[in-house]
């Protein structure tokens, strides 16, 4: 069994920040993994210079349940979105080596494919209603299958969701956190009347999703879903934010509206009782942030017991990297939902050659063995690391208010 003989981390910035750990076997193979904790990249970075890295030379690459195990367990201090960052992007790059040693993709070796592709879907946003649908009808045009709507809020500026680049949307975009105003009751008089027009103008063939990103009480989630319930939404996304779990049996008492939550997990225990007492429909956890394929399956497994399907998180700030894990993982599970596909920047796609590719509403990882994802050293060394902050809310009234 090849033994890792060397491994170091990458910093880029095409276009925005991201982390990559490569490892080499004494034979000879490489592979790499996404550490890209948004805002946070250098923590990681760090968390993996200074105390993975050295754990793992001298290790046998192919034993990637025992390297997680020893990885999560050995540290003594569990979880966390710094630690579980660091312990996936090893586990994506060792399934990376074992993929190329054995000449197969990574969906090969997870139990092979359950489905043709990936269905995907993309961010249509825009400042009024009539710009998030036009936005919208150039992603139908695009052939995606699933769309996304976010709106601007009439009397709030800056409102979570709503670029300045259509197809790039980026939040982490500031040398210090930005400051932006949150007003629930003025944002829960809109989307009502954003997905009422979009069922007008995009028809009833198309699925539409909405990302509420952590920023609502249970009951006035509870009263959204409800009156979204006529449009049929795919799901809600982030109704409230999901520390106490248990506030999720509010919400669901008053709406049938399906609930997406997790893309700020980092292990199976964030997600265990929304799980195992059906409070959401779809998981969000992702390769990148909650430990790696190998944890991911377990929490796609548990969800399988309990009819909850998968949705992984896929903005911009994971990289190509763990986008193409995240394909290989969606292509082999059978409780697979959506995945979420926000493009790249072409500088972005220029330092991460890949293998996945998208058509007709579907992604697919390809069949090069591995992950099917380079990284382009040269390249990447053209664009040092800049700091780049997410944005803060505020209530009206100045109060600090969830992201
Ligand atoms: O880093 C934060 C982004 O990934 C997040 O704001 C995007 O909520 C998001 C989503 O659903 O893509
Ligand atoms: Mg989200």
């Amino acid at each position: 069994m090849p033994k890792i003989t060397a491994a170091k981390t990458i910093v880029t910035s095409p276009g925005r920040n991201f982390v990559t750990l490569k490892i080499e076997t004494e034979d000879g193979v490489t592979g790499i993994g996404d550490a890209t904790l948004n805002g946070r990249e250098l923590a990681v970075e760090s968390y993996l210079s200074e105390h993975v890295i050295p754990c793992l030379i001298g290790r046998e690459s192919h034993q990637i349940e025992d390297i997680w195990q020893y990885l999560y367990r050995g540290a003594y201090w569990r979880r966390g979105p710094v630690t579980m960052s660091a312990i996936a992007a090893v586990d994506m790059a060792l399934w990376d080596i074992k993929g190329k040693i054995a000449g197969l993709p990574v969906y090969q070796l997870l139990g092979g494919a359950c489905r043709t592709g990936v269905m995907v879907y993309g961010h249509a946003n825009g400042e009024t209603i009539d710009e998030t649908l036009a936005a919208a009808r150039d992603y139908q045009a695009l052939g995606y299958k699933a769309i996304r709507l976010q709106t601007g809020v009439p009397g709030m500026a800056g409102t979570y969701g709503v670029s300045k680049d259509k197809l790039f949307y980026e939040p982490a975009d500031s040398d210090l956190p930005k400051e932006t105003v949150w007003s629930s009751e003025k944002y829960m008089r809109v989307v009502p009347e954003l997905f009422g027009r979009a069922r007008e103008a995009l028809g009833w063939d198309v699925h539409l999703l909405h990302d509420i990103h952590h920023r609502l009480t249970p009951i006035e989630a509870g009263r959204l879903g409800k009156d979204l319930e006529p449009y049929r939404p795919f799901w809600m996304e982030d109704p409230t934010p999901a520390e106490n779990q248990a506030a999720f049996r509010l919400i669901r008492q008053h709406t049938t509206t399906p609930i997406a939550v997790g893309e700020i997990f980092s292990s199976i225990w964030d997600c265990k009782q929304l799980i195992e007492e059906q409070l959401v429909d779809y998981i969000r956890a992702t390769v990148v942030h909650a430990g790696g394929l190998t944890h991911l399956k377990k929490i796609a497994h548990l969800a399988e017991l309990y009819g909850v399907r998968t949705g992984c998180h896929g903005a911009t700030d994971l990289s190509p990297v763990a986008m193409a894990a995240a394909l290989h993982f969606d292509l082999s599970i059978p409780n697979f939902g959506v995945q979420e596909y926000m493009r790249h920047t072409a500088e972005t796609d220029a330092v991460f050659p890949h293998a996945y590719s998208f058509a007709d509403g579907m992604l697919h990882p390809g069949d090069a063995p591995g992950l099917g994802v380079e990284i382009d050293e040269a390249a990447a060394a053209r664009h040092p690391y800049r700091r780049a902050y997410l944005p803060v809310a505020r209530r009206e009234d100045g109060s600090m208010h969830d992201w």
